[in-house]
């Protein structure tokens, strides 16, 4: 199994965590979206969105954290983070849409926005970013987890950049449910560090 990895991307993190738990063996192969690596021909025939993470599991190829994750999930033995029940399965899904739209839109932009120097408009990505960890308090306030009452790909998809938001000037201590969360999912067996990340070397 490869997978396609650039180590300061957070979508990448919820991948490498996954394996991690899943005691999957895979080789790295680095896209350097600094050096747009993401943009060699070869890169791109795997993926013309010129995004990572991709997976290459043999003959299947994904090119989305979300699809990974599930791929991952049901193919190696932790079919419970993406179960089966439709009221289950869909409860876990709206926060993997969560993830990927206000989370990203929000938590992961107002970071990239400094540490990769984007040029966009802090305020508004810091009010998105806000609006996010809102909602994820809400939730958290009197639930553990995310989704189910247990440790599900809910989680797994909103940790990163929930915890990297910091880095982009995120003070999380306003959100003590929200942090308390972030402690939780770094305890759990498995948890992988990464720059900016409690643990990181
Ligand atoms: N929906 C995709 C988004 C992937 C994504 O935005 N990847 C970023 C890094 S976190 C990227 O590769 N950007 C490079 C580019 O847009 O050229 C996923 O969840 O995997």
């Amino acid at each position: 199994m490869k997978l396609y990895d650039f180590e300061l991307s957070g979508n990448c993190h919820k991948i490498r965590m996954l394996l991690s738990m899943l005691g999957q063996e895979y080789d790295r192969v680095d896209i350097d979206l600094r050096h747009k690596d993401q943009f060699d021909s070869d890169f791109v025939a795997l993926n013309p969105l010129h995004k990572v993470p991709v997976l290459d599991d043999g003959d299947v190829l994904l090119r989305d954290s979300a699809a990974i994750m599930v791929y991952l999930a049901r193919t190696y033995g932790k079919p419970e983070l993406y179960p089966d029940a439709p009221a289950e399965m869909a409860d876990v899904q709206q926060w993997l849409s969560f993830s990927v739209n206000e989370v990203f839109n929000g938590l992961a932009m107002v970071r990239a926005n400094i540490i990769f120097k984007r040029g966009l408009d802090q305020a508004a990505l810091t009010k998105a970013a806000s609006d996010a960890l809102d909602m994820l308090e809400h939730r958290l306030m009197d639930h553990d987890w995310l989704s189910l009452d247990r440790f599900t790909l809910a989680d797994l998809g909103c940790y990163p950049y929930t915890a990297l938001s910091h880095e982009g000037g995120m003070d999380l201590a306003k959100w003590p449910a929200v942090q308390a969360w972030c402690r939780r999912v770094e305890s759990l067996p498995g948890y992988v560090a990464m720059p900016g990340l409690p643990g990181a070397t």
